[in-house]
């Protein structure tokens, strides 16, 4: 039987997943991006400057990703020097950022997969954010309403954890990491101005001076948020990995892993980064080049030419094309489908022993969940990367507000070039993030952007092969084929962003 289990929610934008099930078992999944956008087409003709701002419009989720792929590739087609502050306050937007998003990410997007909210009927405390979500929620049970109580209630019918305590501290933490999210963003905006959209990040480095007062008090809110990572969102991730041992075996994708590498510790375009890049294929990892990225089209809704490179791509969108059933293109590595993303991060750098806290933190907790690194390409996996990430940003993000010099320069003088290009790579939070820009005449000649949820929510290439979500998806047991919260799961796992992926 066919079932559409789409549009999913919690997720941002439009994602439809179509799958076959036969026996209970997923046999086939179409990951089916439902918009266009255009992004490349209007930015030709533009200001270069303007890309670094225009390109965060791209999302509302991880705008600063954009924001600094962008930069990079300006800085290498200006040929600019980067000042050792410039490169330090670019790591201090997108990384808080990065907490931001996996916090938003775990509590608000997947711990309701998993998490029983009606355990709130029971709970008899006096916090009022929970006594206001036990009236709700009564009300909603006793109410017979068919959307009783969004965002919480109707649910996807399933197993959830059925430890009280567990559930009650996961909502209490649920509302909490709200306020937290707030003060990641906060300390992002200190240098980039504001959020989502930041007006002060610029090529090479920022509008805002970072004096004394501006870098206190971003010191103040990361500590506060670590506090939270390691007291709050780290407890809760690994009781809800207790209580679900069988995810870590769930949500396999069946390619290599892919990360850019995230957060350079110094200003030179070639700097060692917090998290290593690099291409894992066939279980060996290999240095990233960026001319082996093609970008197919048969099954996406493009009459543009299949199989691109990043310099050469187009984009004329074609709605009725036969045989398309996605706006998102197939990007392939040298032919290899490939997923990008925290599980991808974690990987390239723990098999190159790249970051020693990385390599603990992995260890220690494969260890309590009595599994190896290779189960990180899992439901479960994707989760605790994220919080392994979300441990060794936060330290480095201190440590990079003490080698800041506030009497030295933040931003250096730009000069666009009469004619130019650069590649610009970087980690958003969900995966590998490449921009390209190429100038003619001072103006923007070529864009390009090749970004995470392009590579996981890929359709099929030209060769027929499923994307990273789709080959993760294919081969899963579904206990209720209707509803699928099995497939959920894995879906969620990734955490799609449609408007990124088809930019
Ligand atoms: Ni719209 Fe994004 C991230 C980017 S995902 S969220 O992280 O780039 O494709």
């Amino acid at each position: 039987m066919k079932i559409d289990i789409g549009p999913v929610t919690r997720l941002e934008g439009h994602l439809n997943i179509n799958t076959t099930v036969e026996n209970n078992i997923i046999t086939d999944a179409k990951s089916m991006g439902e918009m266009f956008r255009g992004f490349e087409v209007f930015l030709l003709g533009r200001d270069p400057l303007d890309a670094q701002q225009i390109t965060q419009r791209i999302c509302g989720v991880c705008p600063y990703a954009h924001a600094i792929a962008s930069s990079y590739a300006q800085e290498a087609a200006y040929r600019l020097r980067t000042p050792a502050n410039g490169r330090i306050l670019h790591n201090l937007i997108q990384g808080a950022n990065h907490l931001y998003d996996y916090l938003l990410h775990f509590y608000q997007l997947s711990a309701l997969d998993f998490i029983d909210v009606t355990a709130i009927t029971g709970y008899a405390g006096k916090d009022p954010d929970l006594t206001h979500l036990k009236e709700w929620v009564n009300h909603a049970l006793g109410s017979g309403e068919s959307h009783p109580a969004a965002p919480f209630l109707p649910r996807l019918s399933g197993t959830y954890v059925t430890d009280a305590d567990i559930n009650i501290t996961a909502l209490k933490h649920y509302v909490e990491s709200l306020e937290i999210q707030k003060k990641a963003n906060r300390a992002s905006a200190i240098f980039g101005g504001r959020f989502p959209h930041a007006t002060g990040i610029f090529p090479g480095g920022c509008t805002r001076p970072p004096d004394i007062d501006a870098i206190s008090s971003y010191q103040a809110l990361i500590h506060e948020v670590k506090h939270f990572i390691h007291h709050k969102y780290l407890p809760d991730l690994l009781a809800v990995a207790g209580a679900f041992p069988e995810y870590w075996h769930i949500g396999q994708s069946k390619g290599g892993f892919m990360s850019y590498g995230l957060l350079p510790f110094g200003p030179e375009p070639d700097s060692p980064r917090l998290l290593s890049p690099g291409v894992l294929i066939d279980g060996k990892v290999e240095t990233v080049k960026t001319g082996a990225i093609t970008e197919d089209v048969k099954f996406a809704k493009y009459s543009s030419p299949s199989g691109l490179k990043v310099t050469q791509g187009r984009l004329t969108p074609a709605p009725h094309k036969e045989g398309a059933y996605s706006w998102v293109k197939a990007p392939r590595y040298g032919g290899h489908v490939l997923e990008v993303g925290p599980a991808a991060r974690i990987l390239v750098d723990y098999l190159q022993g790249g970051n020693e806290t990385v390599k603990q933190l992995v260890d220690r907790f494969a260890g309590m969940a009595d599994i190896g690194p290779e189960q990180l390409n899992s439901v479960l996996g994707r989760h605790l990367c994220r919080a392994v990430s979300a441990v060794v940003i936060a330290d480095f993000l201190l440590d990079q507000t003490e080698q800041i010099n506030p009497s030295a320069p933040f931003i250096p003088e730009i000069k666009i070039p009469e004619a130019g290009e650069g590649f610009g790579l970087t980690e958003a939070s969900r995966g590998a993030l490449l921009h390209y820009i190429r100038i003619r005449n001072y103006k923007i000649d070529h864009y390009e952007c090749v970004v995470p949820t392009t590579w996981n929510c890929s359709p099929r290439d030209d060769t027929g092969r499923p994307g990273a979500l789709e080959s993760a998806l294919i081969g899963t047991r579904v206990e209720d084929p209707a509803q699928q919260i099995e497939a959920n799961r894995i879906v969620h796992s990734f955490d799609p962003c449609l408007a990124c992926a088809v930019h």
